[in-house]
C-alpha cells in the first residue's frame, strides 16, 4: 500500500467529492441528447457546480493558495499567492456532451511557478493518478512507469485535432499530423488532455502532443509524466510547455524524434 502525501491526499479528497456530482450528472446527459437544445446548458453546469466543490475543498484545506480554474472567466484569485491550484473541473467537456465515457478532474498544485503535485481522476474508470514532485507517478497505488517503444513504427501517439473555435493553427497542425501519422502504429484523438497525458505517463501512449490548450488541461499531466519517467518539452523550442499550454510529451525512448517531427511541420 503506497503512503499518499498529504497533499495528494487533500487533491484526492477533492476530486472524489466532485466526481460523485459529475458522475451523477453524467447518467442525465444521455437522456438529454435528444432535447432540442441538447444537454450543453445541463454540462455547462455541471462543470460550474464541480468547480465550486473542488474551490471549496481545495480551499478548506489549503487557505493560503490560489485558485485557477477554467470555469473563472478570469477571476482567478492567484495574485501574490505563493502557491495556487490550476483547476479543470472537467477536461473533455465535448465527450462529457455527447456521453462518451471518457473525461476528468485535473487538479495541480503550483508553488513559487512550478508545478509540485498532479492529479487526474476519472470516475469512470476509477483511476486517480497522482504525482509529486521527487516522489515518483502512481495510477491508485500502482507506480507508474512510461513505455520503453523505441521503434517509432510500434508507438501509439495521441494529439488534439482542429474543431469549430479551437485556438489551435489548423493548417500546422494538419502538417504535424501528416508528419507524425505515416511513422507510427496509429494516431488516437481520445479529447482529453489531461487523459492523454495520463496515458502517455502509465505507458498506454508512447507520445502526445497537442497545441492551443489551457494550462488548466495540462499541468497536473505534465508532473506524472515526468514523474514517471517521461520528457515533456514544448511545442516551440525555447518555450515554457505548462505556461504555453502548448506540448510534446513522449517515453524517454523516441522524444527527440517526436520533437524533431512536430517542429519541423
Ligand atoms: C479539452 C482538451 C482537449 C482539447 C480541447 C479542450 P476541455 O479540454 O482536453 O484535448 O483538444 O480543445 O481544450 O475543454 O474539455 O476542458
Amino acid at each position: 500500500m503506497v503512503m499518499r502525501p498529504a497533499l495528494i491526499n487533500v487533491m484526492a479528497k477533492a476530486a472524489e467529492k466532485a466526481g460523485k456530482g459529475l458522475s451523477r450528472d453524467f447518467g442525465e446527459v444521455e437522456h438529454l441528447q435528444v432535447s432540442r437544445k441538447g444537454p450543453a446548458d445541463f454540462v455547462s453546469n455541471a462543470d460550474i457546480k464541480a468547480q465550486k466543490i473542488l474551490r471549496e475543498e481545495l480551499t478548506k484545506a489549503r487557505p493560503t493558495f490560489g485558485f485557477l480554474g477554467e470555469e473563472d472567466d478570469g477571476e482567478a484569485d492567484t495574485s501574490g499567492k505563493a502557491e495556487r491550484w490550476i483547476i479543470d473541473p472537467l477536461d473533455g467537456t465535448t465527450n462529457f456532451l455527447h456521453g462518451v465515457p471518457h473525461w476528468c478532474i485535473s487538479i495541480a498544485a503550483e508553488k513559487a511557478g512550478e508545478v509540485i503535485a498532479g492529479l487526474i481522476y476519472n470516475p469512470i474508470t476509477d483511476e486517480t493518478f497522482w504525482a509529486e514532485r521527487g516522489l515518483g507517478a502512481y495510477c491508485s497505488n500502482k507506480r507508474l512507469r512510461v513505455s520503453g517503444r523505441k521503434d517509432l513504427s510500434e508507438c501509439l501517439i495521441a494529439t488534439g485535432l482542429p474543431f469549430k473555435g479551437s485556438k489551435k493553427n489548423d493548417a500546422k497542425v494538419m502538417k504535424e499530423l501528416a508528419a507524425v501519422m505515416p511513422k507510427v502504429a496509429g494516431i488516437r484523438r481520445a479529447g482529453s488532455a489531461a487523459l492523454d497525458m495520463a496515458y502517455v505517463a502509465a505507458g498506454r501512449f508512447d507520445g502526445y502532443w497537442e497545441e492551443g490548450l489551457g494550462i488548466w488541461d495540462i499541468a497536473a499531466g505534465y508532473i506524472i509524466v515526468k514523474e514517471a519517467g517521461g520528457f515533456v518539452s514544448p511545442m516551440v523550442k525555447g518555450g515554457n510547455p505548462v505556461k504555453d499550454a502548448a506540448l510534446i510529451a513522449t517515453n524517454a525512448e523516441i522524444h527527440d524524434k517526436i520533437v524533431k517531427l512536430v517542429r519541423a511541420a
